[in-house]
This record gives structure tokens, C-alpha cells and sequence, in this order.
């Protein structure tokens, strides 16, 4: 019986197997030939001594184009001369596609290509088992958040898409023509995910697609992104949003370090899993720090990029990867953020992971009343609100959240140098295809 094996899964004793894969390399050394398969899971050689191997076989494994794929059925044998202690004699062989010559990259060639041919042709760059590592510890990651929010209570909900009005500020707004009418790409899923604290469902948490129209060139912005948003009903205060994202990061960065492990691996990244809490820094606490590093900051600027990277630097040296920014000056925050009572500074958090923003959250505002006013205050009109309104005129409970970006979560996590390296077919100014 011919068994259907992965390189993985293939063992001495298995007889015939059929393996599929593509084909990385060929060595024709005269009455010998080595053809290294790959799959998703290694490779494996296959070893083809002229005289033993059907002819019409022999030929087509040793002709064929590399990163062809291929069905190939072989004998298992033992081997001490590789890897896995085994080869594979074969006994016929099946083009599934054959590859064109020559190829737009290679896949294990050592060379170092730019990121833009990379992305050109990302279906082959993805076949290098680095860069596949990465893909699979972004699925493991997501699934460790969908569980540790559900063992927290949490609902998975799904909100729309396109939507008549944005909560991220107009600037990063794409604009959609929806049968004549004005519409926008969901910036965030915020104005939904508040409505439906004023539903009963308490606890919800969405993973899903996030649009802005970031008009930059940086290796952590782009246009589209897959935000985790989290929203908690009956809070007195940011800080029990504040424990709860401490919660899921601890729960993510262990399960990743343990379900991870052989991506990790693959990619000779170790994943550190910061105690918690997370330190607690007060905007002021941030203004100073920003200032001895040599940023001239006035009260109640933005930290920047730049500042976040010098309270990055600090708090690393104080051996800290993970952080709160607390109580930014209400100015800074978008309209459904609380204000402090009696200041200038708001309910609100960032969490920064080694000098960069990878959330932002808070309390939000409950009472009608005030929400209105902020609205106002933005330069906002309250009727292009009205749907999300409604919701808080007949018993909001208070409530806060958060949205993280999942991309920048795993650039930080295992140090990749640009959120594009997280995405399989990311969107930027310049990009719209792939
Ligand atoms: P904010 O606008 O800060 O907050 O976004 C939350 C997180 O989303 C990620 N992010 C991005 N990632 C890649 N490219 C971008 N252009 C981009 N923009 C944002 C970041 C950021 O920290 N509604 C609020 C969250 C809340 O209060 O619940 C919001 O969207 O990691």
C-alpha cells in the first residue's frame, strides 16, 4: 500500500510513500542523481541511482525545472548521509505544474533580495521556510488571542466594513462611492464595538481588517492592517482595561513561546515573556524622560515616533519590553475618549512594546451629554453620530477598550525589521497589488 506521507511524517518502515512538494535542487553526478524535495514542513532527498530507476522516471527528476511541483512515489530507505536518516528511492514520478525558467527569485539562493521584488512575487517568497515561519506563528497568535479573550468571557463578534462615517479622524479616511452615496472604509471597529456595550453581550473582542489612508512611507504604517479590538462593559476606570490586555499579552507571549517553539526556531528567534503588570508611566513621567533624551517637547505634544523610541531605549534599560503611556492630554485623544475631570488629560493608555505603539485604549465617554460636547469640540457634527448616539440615550454602561495592532504585536514580538515582514501581501501608498 502506497502511503500519502509530508516530509515530516515519512519514517523508515513506511515502504512506498507518495510525497508531493516542489522540487528545490538537482545534482547530476553522473550515475547518481539527488533531487531535494520541499513542502510546507522540510525537505527531504531523493536519491536516484541511474541503473535502479525506471528510465522515463529518471529523466523527468532529473530534466525538470527547479520549484516545479511534483507528486513523487518512492521507496523509503535508511540513510546516515542526511538529515533526516532517510532517502527516498523513487519509482514514478507525477508533474503536477512545472515551474518557467527562469524564476522571478529564488528561494533558497543566498542572495539578498529587495524587499520590493520580494513582495512583487510574494507566492514565491513565502516558500522560503523562514519566511512560512512567520506566517504560522501569525496564525498561532491569532488563535492564542481568540482563546484567551473567550476564556475571559469575551464575545467574537464581526462589524461592518464600510461604513457612513469614520471615529479615527478624517485624515486617514478612504472614501468609497456606495451607490452614489459617500461612504468610508472601518478605520477601527470603535463606534460598533460601543454600541454593543449598550446590548447586554458586556465583554466582545473582533479580529478584522482595519483601512486608513496613511499617506506615509514607514516600516510600521500601512493601509490596511488586522486590528484586535477588545471592549469591556461595567468598568470604573481604564486601569481594569489596563489588567485585562496584561492578561492576554502574558497568556499570548507563553503560548506562543510553547506552540511557537519550531517556527521560533526556524527563524533563531526566542520570544521574552515580561512579568506583569506592565510599568505604568504617566504622560509626564514620558514628557520627561523624551526631554533628557534630547527631544524638545512642549506640554501636551505628541510623544512621535521619535519620542517613543527614546522612552523605548529607558525603559529597556530598566529591563522593561512592555509599558503603559497613561493619561495623555485629552487634545491628543479622539472624541469617545474620557476626559480627566478638572485637567487637561484624558482616561486613556497606549501600550508600547520595545519604543513603539502597538495599542491605544481607555475609558471612553458614556454620558450623552459630554460625548456630544467632545464630538463638538473635535469639529465634528453629532448628526453624521446619530446612529452610534442612539445607543447611549437609553442606558450605556460605562465601558473602555482597546485596539491592538496584530502586525506591530508580531514585529515586536519577534523582531522584525518592518510591519510588511508580518503581512502576506501588505497595502501601502505604493502598493495595491499584489
Ligand atoms: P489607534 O488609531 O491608535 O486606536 O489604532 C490602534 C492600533 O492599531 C495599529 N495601527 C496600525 N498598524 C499598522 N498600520 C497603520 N496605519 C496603523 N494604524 C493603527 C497600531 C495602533 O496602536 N479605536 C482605537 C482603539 C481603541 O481605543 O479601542 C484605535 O483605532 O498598533
Amino acid at each position: 500500500m502506497t502511503l500519502i506521507r509530508n516530509t515530516k511524517s515519512i519514517a523508515i518502515g513506511d515502504g512506498t510513500v507518495t510525497v508531493n512538494g516542489w522540487v528545490q535542487d538537482i545534482r547530476n553526478l553522473g550515475g547518481i542523481s539527488f533531487l531535494t524535495l520541499r513542502d510546507r514542513f522540510g525537505t527531504v532527498q531523493v536519491t536516484m541511482p541511474k541503473k535502479k530507476i525506471d528510465p522515463e522516471t529518471f529523466v523527468m527528476l532529473t530534466t525538470i525545472s527547479r520549484e516545479s511541483a511534483v507528486s513523487i512515489t518512492a521507496e523509503v530507505k535508511e540513510s546516515n548521509q542526511t538529515a533526516l536518516g532517510l532517502e527516498l528511492i523513487p519509482i514514478n514520478a507525477e508533474i503536477i505544474s512545472e515551474a518557467a525558467v527562469p524564476l522571478p527569485m529564488g528561494v533558497i539562493d543566498k542572495v539578498n533580495v529587495e524587499m520590493d521584488t520580494r513582495l512583487n512575487h510574494r507566492f514565491m517568497d513565502i516558500r522560503k521556510p523562514e519566511i512560512t515561519a512567520i506566517f504560522e506563528l501569525k496564525s498561532i497568535m491569532l488563535g492564542l488571542i481568540s482563546e484567551a479573550c473567550r476564556e475571559n468571557g469575551f464575545v467574537q463578534v464581526s462589524t461592518p466594513k464600510i461604513n457612513s462615517s469614520g471615529a479615527e479622524g478624517g485624515a486617514t479616511l478612504f472614501k468609497v462611492d456606495y451607490f452614489g452615496r459617500e461612504a468610508y472604509l472601518a478605520q477601527s471597529p470603535q463606534l460598533y464595538k460601543q454600541i454593543l456595550m449598550s446590548t447586554g453581550l458586556d465583554r466582545v473582542f473582533e479580529i478584522s481588517p482595519a483601512f486608513r489612508a496613511e499617506n506615509s512611507n514607514t516600516n510600521r504604517h500601512v493601509t490596511e492592517f488586522v486590528s484586535f479590538d477588545g471592549e469591556m462593559a461595567w468598568i470604573s476606570s481604564e486601569e481594569e482595561v489596563m489588567s485585562m490586555i496584561e492578561k492576554i499579552m502574558d497568556f499570548i507571549l507563553k503560548g506562543i513561546k510553547e506552540k511557537g517553539s519550531e517556527q521560533l526556531g526556524i527563524l533563531g528567534k526566542s520570544v521574552n515573556v515580561p512579568a506583569v503588570p506592565y510599568p505604568r508611566l504617566s504622560y509626564e513621567e514620558c514628557l520627561s524622560i523624551v526631554r533628557e533624551g534630547g527631544l524638545d517637547l512642549k506640554d501636551g505634544d505628541d510623544l512621535g515616533t521619535e519620542g517613543e523610541k527614546i522612552i523605548g531605549e529607558h525603559m529597556s534599560s530598566e529591563g522593561f519590553d512592555l509599558y503603559f503611556i497613561c493619561g495623555y492630554p485629552e487634545d491628543a485623544k479622539p472624541f469617545y475618549i474620557m476626559e480627566k475631570d478638572g485637567t487637561s488629560y484624558s482616561h486613556s493608555f497606549d501600550l508600547d512594546y520595545k519604543g513603539q505603539e502597538i495599542s491605544s485604549g481607555g475609558q471612553r465617554e458614556h454620558r450623552i451629554d459630554r460625548l456630544i460636547s467632545r464630538i463638538e469640540k473635535k469639529g465634528l457634527d453629532p448628526k453624521d453620530f446619530e446612529f452610534y448616539l442612539e445607543a447611549f440615550r437609553y442606558g450605556m454602561p460605562s465601558h473602555g477598550g482597546w485596539g491592538i495592532g496584530t502586525e506591530r504585536l508580531l514585529v515586536k514580538m519577534i523582531d522584525l525589521p518592518n510591519i510588511r515582514e508580518a503581512i502576506l501581501f501588505p497595502r501601502d501608498v505604493s502598493r495595491l497589488s499584489p
